[in-house]
């Protein structure tokens, strides 16, 4: 019954009997523990699968496969992210509908993914382009609206001249926008945007009740940025000369040392301040102004730059240094941003790199006001000779500031804020989001202007009334009024000119009929918003649907999000730790705050999985020409070997080129395992040595799948198929427990090897196996090498090791080698498995 393995009848024979028999679909309703797995799942793009995502699938596959077998209930779920610009780009190319695209593309998706046999449970599969979909990303927006999170806001915004449609700074890549890499201007205009910053302590608190890796915690941490510091405020002392408004009188600058206040002996304004207008004096507008237009012309990247030489201009106006009473000049200069703290600084070149480097070139005075140990001793190596040789960033002990000479800079820094009156802030890097897109591929935002309330709300606001009839959002943002929520969703309205207008309008301003609305509030005429959501809205809460992905009256019901939230596992790439992990654990706990979901935050695990590269070791693209085709793989070599080498490759979370000679040894190995099945006896019990091999197995691989080392896992398998191969007897005792651990990895030979060894049901529905500690032992004994009665050494053996090899063991032992070399051996006395005693003749 020799019979070579094929992979195409296989698969095709176990994807028909898992679909038929609901081998993956779960139940809300159960008993078992539940345990949830999440893949971030993927945009259908146009190019379809990539050999990067089954990376990620098949790792949460394997690790769904070995929970359900261990008796959890799994979830495990697949969806598709389909709002985003490709297909949108490619409706303005040819006029079709972005449904139609994004429909076909999801069918191809579909198919590629259940040929590789990831035991996804396709019942719950969500769209976040189906109005069912998105009526809920709709109806969380109105929560955040309706509690204030939502305002809109005139800035200048990044704009891509190619796409013509506003970007995040995320999407913003030196300069260039990151889909379609045209170039990215500043352009004015009125923008949604939501309060993420309301949530930055909170988005901070989180992460120490999370098992997130430390890079993923540290680049949160870093992208919201928390700074404590201190808002301090100058008088302007030549103010007087050329205007009396009184906001000219003053600038707040903030910072985080101010302990270092008495060193502060000019100030900076970023070119984009408002009062740079206001103070420059005539002589120096000229220069000012010129100054402020080649400053535009820069990225925030090449104004930060701490190795670009720092360029500015004095305005011509003084300031007065609160702790000193000196006057000082102002200047403006471009490596102070507009968008953190006040746009103004004080500079002390004395104690910051950056200050420093701009004193020296346009000859400010520095006054040291910091002094440490550390740097009085650096100075005396230098022939005591103090100059600047670096500057001194670091705390120590306050010099040359008045009554606070001795003082620890630390304990400076409230004293001296004190001291003027200064209030201490707390200041994030994080922006709020910006979620308005002039787009039409996205969900419309769904808000209604209206005239008449407009008035009403802006007379509620300036009495500071509370009102019963208006919600905070439309408090904060008169005359919008929430979509009643009864009228969700708003659906996006079928059009076919795709392009935004001149005024860089959404498509949907254009389809009058629909723009026009009655205001769910008066009943007056009214307008609808035209922009649309980012892309990052529909996944910022889609594993919430999951736990109920057909409830019409909830985003999920209660029951189900008690029981499956929060996500037990998330892996996803590192491209998405500040952004869709932010945005998702922001909304997630604002759902939290009103009562909507149980818990403060989604994940308690997230790994991240590194990129596959081309065969070189470069990014795989279209124009490198060094795509790999997942469908090529699977046609060629099945996907069971496919999956197998792309745990095998290496660390899941390095990045690893392709290789077409690994996926071949996968294929290899399992053919070995195939002709292995034939020699399996149904009567046991195999070798001693294969039993131990098999329960050691059993122990690392359930350990590496746990702690994310698949490569490792498929390693053991395969000693462990060595060992089999070895063995005289190999019986069911330990090959059906390693078909079980194959099963996780390549599911459609072991579900065959499974009904070969003679069972009817899938063994998806098997347990996972278990291993004794006391056989993972290694089986060894210890050999007491005595030298004429005493022991000067002990070896350990196998147990039955013959005297033969003991001894040369022995004489490949340095030190008990030398007891015996060059000596007169008499006879050696040996006791298996105890003791092997030389007697030799005394010198
Ligand atoms: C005086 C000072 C003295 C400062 C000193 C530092 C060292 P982080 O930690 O990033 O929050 N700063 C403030 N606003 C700025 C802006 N809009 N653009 C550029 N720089 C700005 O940094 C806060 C420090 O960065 C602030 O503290 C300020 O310089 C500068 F020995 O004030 B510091
Ligand atoms: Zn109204």
């Amino acid at each position: 019954m020799k019979e070579s393995y094929s992979f195409r009848k296989t698969e095709e024979k176990w994807k028909r009997r898992w679909e038929k028999e609901r081998c993956f679909e779960v139940d809300n309703n159960s008993d078992k523990e539940k345990f949830y797995c999440l893949v971030e799942f993927p945009y259908p793009s146009g190019e379809g699968l990539h050999v990067g995502h089954p990376r990620s699938y098949t790792a949460m596959d394997v690790v769904a496969r070995k929970k359900r077998m261990e008796g959890f209930n799994v979830l495990f779920p697949i969806g598709w992210d389909a709002f985003g610009l490709p297909a949108e780009n490619y409706a303005i190319k040819t006029r079709t509908h972005p449904r139609i695209a994004t429909e076909k593309n999801i069918t191809r998706f579909r198919k590629q993914l259940k040929s590789l046999g990831l035991s996804f449970d396709w019942s719950r599969e969500i769209n976040t382009t189906d109005p069912h979909y998105y009526h809920w990303t709709q109806w969380i927006f109105i929560q955040l609206f309706k509690n204030g999170l939502a305002y809109k806001k005139s800035m200048a915004i990044n704009w891509c001249t190619s796409c013509n449609v506003g970007l995040a700074n995320e999407e913003v890549v030196d300069g260039h926008c990151e889909r379609c890499g045209g170039e990215v201007i500043q352009k004015e205009r009125e923008q949604w945007m939501l309060k993420i910053t309301d949530y930055a302590d909170k988005l901070i608190k989180g992460l120490d009740t999370v098992d997130y890796p430390a890079r993923v915690k540290k680049q949160q941490l870093d992208w919201i940025g928390r700074s404590e510091g201190a808002l301090i405020t100058f008088k302007i002392s030549t103010a007087k000369h050329f205007n009396q408004s009184k906001s000219m009188t003053s600038v707040e600058v903030f910072t985080t040392r101010p302990d270092t206040l008495f060193g502060a002996t000019f100030l900076v304004l970023s070119p984009e301040h408002p009062l740079v207008k206001e103070i420059t004096t005539p002589e120096y507008e000229k220069e000012v102004t010129n100054y402020k237009k080649q400053a535009q012309k820069k990225t925030s990247l090449e104004r930060t730059d701490l190795q670009k030489e720092k360029t500015g201009v004095f305005t011509g106006a003084y300031a007065i240094n609160p702790a000193t009473n000196e006057q000082i000049p102002i200047w403006t200069a471009d490596y102070i941003m507009m968008d953190y703290g006040t746009g103004a600084i004080m500079a002390v070149p004395a104690h910051d790199e950056r200050d420093y480097a701009f004193a020296k070139r346009y000859n400010l005075p520095v006054r040291e006001v910091i002094t440490s140990r550390a740097n009085e001793d650096e100075a005396q190596t230098n022939g005591g000779n103090k100059s600047y040789r670096s500057v001194y960033t670091g705390e120590g002990t306050i010099i040359n500031s008045g009554k606070f000479d001795g003082m620890s800079s630390k304990e400076a820094q409230d004293a001296i804020t004190k001291f003027v009156k200064g209030d201490k802030k707390v200041q994030y890097k994080l922006r709020d989001w910006v979620f308005s897109r002039q787009r039409y591929w996205g969900e419309p935002i769904p808000l209604i202007f209206c005239q008449h309330c407009a008035k009403e709300a802006e007379r509620l606001r300036s009495q500071k009334s509370k009102s019963a009839q208006f919600s905070k959002g439309e408090l904060l943002n008169p005359g919008w009024i929430a979509v009643d929520e009864k009228n969700l969703p708003v659906e996006l309205p079928n059009i076919n000119e795709y392009r935004t207008n001149k005024e860089g309008d959404s498509p949907l301003a254009s389809v009058k009929e629909w723009v026009k609305t009655t205001c769910p509030k008066c009943g007056g005429p009214a307008k609808r918003e035209t922009d649309t959501m980012p892309q990052w809205a529909g996944s910022s809460w889609y594993y919430l649907r999951y736990t109920d992905p057909h409830n019409d009256k909830e985003l999920a019901g209660k029951k189900a999000l008690k029981y499956w939230t929060p996500v037990d596992w998330y892996n996803g790439g590192m491209e998405h730790t500040t952004l869709h992990l932010l945005y998702s654990r922001f909304w997630h706990k604002f759902l939290y705050d009103i009562g909507v979901v149980p818990t403060p935050e989604p994940y308690t695990r997230r790994t991240s999985h590194g990129l596959i590269l081309g065969k070189g070791g470069e990014k795989m693209s279209k124009s490198r020409g060094n795509v790999v085709n997942p469908d090529d793989m699977v046609s060629e070599f099945g996907a069971d070997a496919f999956r197998l080498y792309e745990m095998f490759m290496g660390p899941f979370e390095e990045s690893i080129p392709w290789s077409n000679d690994g996926i071949v040894g996968s294929e290899r190995f399992l053919n070995r395992i195939w002709r292995l099945c034939e020699r399996v006896e149904s009567d046991g019990p195999s070798d001693e040595e294969v039993v131990r091999a098999m329960h050691r197995t059993i122990k690392k691989v359930s350990y590496d799948i746990e702690h994310v080392r698949f490569n490792t896992a498929v390693s053991a398998l395969m000693i462990a198929l060595n060992e089999m191969e070895k063995a005289t007897v190999v019986a069911m005792d330990v090959f059906e427990p390693f078909v079980l651990m194959l099963s996780a990895f390549a599911p459609f030979m072991a579900e065959e090897l499974w009904e070969r060894l003679g069972h009817n049901e899938s063994l998806s529905a098997e347990r996972w196996p278990v291993y004794d500690e006391q056989l993972t032992e290694l089986n060894m004994t210890d050999i007491a090498v005595q030298i004429n009665g005493k022991t000067r050494g002990v070896l350990t053996m196998k147990p039955g090791t013959s005297q033969e090899d003991v001894m040369s063991a022995v004489k490949k032992d340095k030190k008990l080698y030398g007891y015996i070399e060059n000596t007169d051996i008499k006879r050696v006395v040996f006791v298996p498995d105890k003791i092997i005693n030389y007697v030799i003749a005394k010198q």
